[in-house]
């Protein structure tokens, strides 16, 4: 990050804050990744990708700027992705995992929201994220209410394009969406001031597709064989974090080198915990890096995580665009709100097929148990959480539920209540 001092501070980053972060950041990251036993070789480069994501990556999401390739952040997986990759451009999730920026947020923002929008909002009060700083324009989308509320001030500070996601998947509601991706990707042309042709979009979604493949592979090997997890939960969630950042034609390599040692590995039957440890499926909000609490206190317990059915894990990457049969804009944006559409997050109504992809998930996995994981103040996580529940107690399935922020100061806590629900499966 040193080296790239100089370009931070162009893109108006407070240099001498964000070293302070990213230093607690590596300190934190050292502590609770590579003290891990047995971790695959592969890892290496997510290794080195956590001590660049925001110096190399950011000189690179720059000079792809200078040629006028559009650089756009997102706080959620609606973001057509595929339209600003097919531009050239690069897509890329915002800083929004930490507590540090919560206290300066809370200056324009209520204290009982979401973790994740107030750190958010605070990284770009601070100007401590180097991804916000070298974003062309922030997407925002009406998902929740204190994210489109939010994106109001925000805009204050920072551009902002707020994409009408409907919350009915009715055909009405299905229509205004597919406005809203011809609209996004004017916005798009607007930054190369080119038309955007039918080819680019179609490599930029063919090159995504390969990212959700990948992953879909990673996702596959931790948890779909019973007698053997090559990889640690927490490295998994890592690699599907990295996933948001890297460029990603790169990332599927190296996901891809991964996932080859990690078949390697299931043939040896080398895990990397013991026998009979409890799989465990984590259900519900997204974990924005450097949220590693939940996964460090279950995997340093005596658990296992084999699988996020989260929006960064399952949720992001179950999916493909299907590219058959495209052959003009308009049936490229169709399969494109095809394949948005089927996201399940709660901020729909109603929100039945999470509940059954949950319960199959558990069935294809062999799971041992969930835990049910929501951010503080996420209503719609918190108040699914009871249809949710209910479906898996009919099932027999434990559960667990865990509401918590970003704060360190439950982390006992959490660790206690995790113990005790290892024991009772
Ligand atoms: S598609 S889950 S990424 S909106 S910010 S809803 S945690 S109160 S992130 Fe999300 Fe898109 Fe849905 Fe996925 Fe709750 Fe917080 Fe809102 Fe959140």
């Amino acid at each position: 990050v040193q080296e790239h001092r100089s370009l931070l501070k162009d893109i108006g980053v407070d240099v001498d804050r964000h070293a302070k972060m990213m230093e607690m950041g590596l300190e934190s990251y050292k502590a609770q990744f590579m003290t891990q036993k047995n971790r695959p070789e592969a890892m290496k480069y997510f290794d080195w990708f956590m001590s660049e994501m925001q110096g190399q990556r950011i000189a690179e999401i720059n000079e792809l700027r200078k040629n006028k390739k559009p650089a756009i952040g997102a706080f959620c997986i609606f973001v057509p992705e595929e339209i600003i990759v097919g531009s050239g451009g690069a897509c890329f999730g915002l800083c929004g995992g930490s507590p540090a920026t919560i206290a300066d947020a809370e200056t324009e923002l209520p204290r009982n929201i979401c973790p994740l929008i107030k750190s958010a909002h605070g990284f770009k009060l601070q100007k401590t994220c180097a991804y916000t700083q070298s974003s062309d324009f922030i997407y925002g989308e009406t998902t929740c209410e204190a994210k489109k509320k939010t994106w109001e001030i925000l805009n204050k500070h920072h551009p902002v394009k707020v994409m009408n996601i409907p919350h009915m998947k009715r055909e009405k509601d299905l229509k205004l969406w597919k406005e809203e991706l011809f609209e996004f990707k004017e916005h798009i042309e607007s930054i190369t001031g080119e038309k955007l042709s039918l080819e680019q979009m179609k490599k930029g979604t063919k090159i995504v597709n390969e990212k959700r493949e990948a992953l879909q592979r990673l996702d596959r090997l931790r948890s779909m064989n019973k007698d053997v997890i090559p990889i640690s939960g927490k490295d998994g969630l890592f690699v599907t974090q990295m996933g948001f950042l890297d460029d990603p034609v790169r990332f599927t390599k190296k996901v891809n080198e991964l996932c080859d040692e990690l078949e390697k590995r299931v043939e040896d039957k080398i895990s990397v915990f013991e026998e009979d440890t409890p799989r465990l499926m984590v259900l519900g909000t997204p974990f924005a890096p450097p949220n590693w609490k939940l996964h460090t206190a279950v995997e340093t317990s005596g658990g296992a995580i084999i699988n996020e059915e989260s929006c960064i894990g399952h949720r992001y990457y179950k999916d493909n665009v299907n590219l058959d049969d495209v052959n003009n804009e308009d049936e490229l944006m169709q399969k494109l709100l095809d394949k948005y559409s089927a996201v399940d997050c709660a901020c729909f109504t109603p929100n039945a097929p999470r509940i059954d992809k949950i319960l199959q998930m558990y069935k294809d996995r062999q799971a041992s148990g969930v835990i049910y994981y929501t951010l503080s103040f996420c209503h719609t996580y918190n108040v699914e959480a009871h249809l949710v529940t209910q479906a898996l107690e009919k099932e027999g399935i434990p559960c667990l539920v865990i509401e918590s922020d970003y704060s360190p100061e439950d982390a006992g806590q959490i660790k206690t209540r995790v113990e005790a629900f290892l024991e009772s499966i």
